[in-house]
């Protein structure tokens, strides 16, 4: 058997490479020809733990080779990013591009499986992308019995989290939606290959959704926290231990409050349900409203804690402690800690030092700005001002007698 795995990117890549692991015959393909001949050198472009071995191995044994086009398979796995537009629409044209150019290599009995987070019925729109293409072709229709068709296809969203990305996709559950049931069946019998838990079969629609609801009801949980937070400040209480003994009940799990919510899943797929149904997502809509407007909140904290010194702002020195979108990662995308200490280099500080374990370059985006990137010990010698963004570890570690003379802003609680 060969597997084709399309978008060789943070889920194809580790997928392409456990599947070559289990001795499957893999072509990787990506249009991006550096990422292409990294992975043929059996090297990788991304950080994740354990994905360098296995992707060097399947390398090196001839099971996983990586193509700029995509060539004869049994199955295609389409792993690309679906990214949303300024309007907050998503942007399937990965989607369409992938299922495009897999379409003149499909064969009678190929099995299409989609892992990337869509909305509701992108499925369905592949087989009809396809067939434009291919007219000789049968498809199988959603919500019907029919057994006889030539291509097969289903959705199985991933679900795993970045740092443990090669244990969770062994480990965890996977929801696998068919077109119709026998396209499951099938797309289930290929994931038995490697995933060790349950698969377990639905039609693609409830698919689709049930992975969007496992994120936004991550960030509409994370919401109430960063709504918490504001009510405890208000109210001159502990946000965090009030939390930690109001999960103390059964039956009560309320997550952190921090800075504002970021990452290319949770902070982007509720919009992905808000654009299916924009009249029935009130609570959806809020939440990622009150998570996007957090970093307001810390902005004006920042501003609190100069008035309180009494001096110019030319005269102080702040140090923002983190720029990635979560601990320990070096991820920066739709980071909330990166805003908000873009924001800062913007405020006319003395001078605004920058520490983020996890990167050696200043990013880009403070090209117009005159922060400097420190290790976190030469920042806290001088700042005045101490905004602590995101809790990587080395921060957990800090000596706090190093903050006892400091403003501090501690927005994930770790110092509290
Ligand atoms: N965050 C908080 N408070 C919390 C937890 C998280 O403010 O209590 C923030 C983080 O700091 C970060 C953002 O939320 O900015 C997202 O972090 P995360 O760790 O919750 O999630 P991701 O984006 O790294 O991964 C999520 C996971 N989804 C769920 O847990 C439901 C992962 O399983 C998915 O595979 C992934 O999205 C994805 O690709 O969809």
């Amino acid at each position: 058997m060969i597997i084709s795995v399309i978008g060789l990117g943070y889920i194809g890549l580790p997928t392409a490479a456990i599947l070559a692991s289990k001795g499957v015959n893999v072509i990787g393909v990506d249009t991006n020809k550096n990422i292409v001949d990294t992975v043929n050198q059996g090297k990788i472009h991304i950080v994740e733990p354990g994905l360098d071995f296995l992707v060097h191995n399947a390398v090196k044994s001839g099971q996983l080779r990586a193509v700029s086009n995509p060539e004869r398979a049994d199955v295609f796995m389409i792993a690309v990013p679906t990214p949303f537009k300024g309007d907050n629409e998503p942007n399937l044209s990965y989607i369409k591009s992938a299922a495009k150019a897999i379409s003149p290599v499909l064969e009678k009995g190929n099995l299409v499986i989609l892992e990337s987070t869509v909305p509701v019925g992108t499925t369905e729109k592949i087989v009809e992308w396809i067939k434009v293409e291919r007219p000789d072709l049968s498809f199988p229709e959603f919500g019907s019995n029919e057994l006889q068709y030539d291509i097969a296809i289903a959705h199985c969203p991933e679900r795993v989290l970045p740092g443990y990305v090669v244990s969770e996709l062994v480990e965890n559950d996977r929801i696998i939606g068919g077109i119709t049931t026998k396209c499951a069946k099938r797309a289930c019998d290929l994931y038995k290959i490697f995933v060790k838990a349950d698969c377990l079969i639905t039609d693609c629609r409830t698919a689709e959704l049930s992975k969007l609801v496992e994120n936004s009801f991550r960030d509409v949980n994370i919401a109430f926290a960063n709504e918490l937070s504001l009510i405890c400040d208000k109210l001159n209480i502990n946000v965090w231990k009030m939390i930690e003994l109001a999960n103390y009940h059964p039956r009560v799990n309320i997550l952190r409050p921090g800075p504002g919510v970021g990452g290319h899943c949770i902070a982007v797929d509720p919009w992905f349900i808000v654009s299916s149904a924009p009249n029935e997502t009130k609570l959806i809509q809020t939440a990622r409203e009150v998570n996007n407007n957090k970093p307001n909140f810390v902005m004006d904290k920042i501003d609190h804690a100069v008035e309180s010194i009494g001096r110019k702002k030319s005269e102080l020195t702040v140090a923002c402690l983190g720029l990635a979108f979560k601990q320990d990662i070096d991820d920066l995308r739709e980071s909330p800690a990166l805003v908000i200490a873009h924001q800062v280099g913007l405020m006319g500080f003395g001078a605004c030092y920058l520490v983020e374990p996890n990167n050696d370059e200043v990013p880009e985006i403070f090209n117009n700005t005159k922060v400097k990137l420190t290790p976190v010990d030469v920042a806290l010698e001088v700042a005045d001002i101490v905004v602590l963004l995101v809790d990587h570890s080395s921060f957990k570690e800090i000596d706090l007698s190093l903050l006892s003379d400091k403003k501090i802003i501690d927005t994930k609680g770790i110092w509290s």
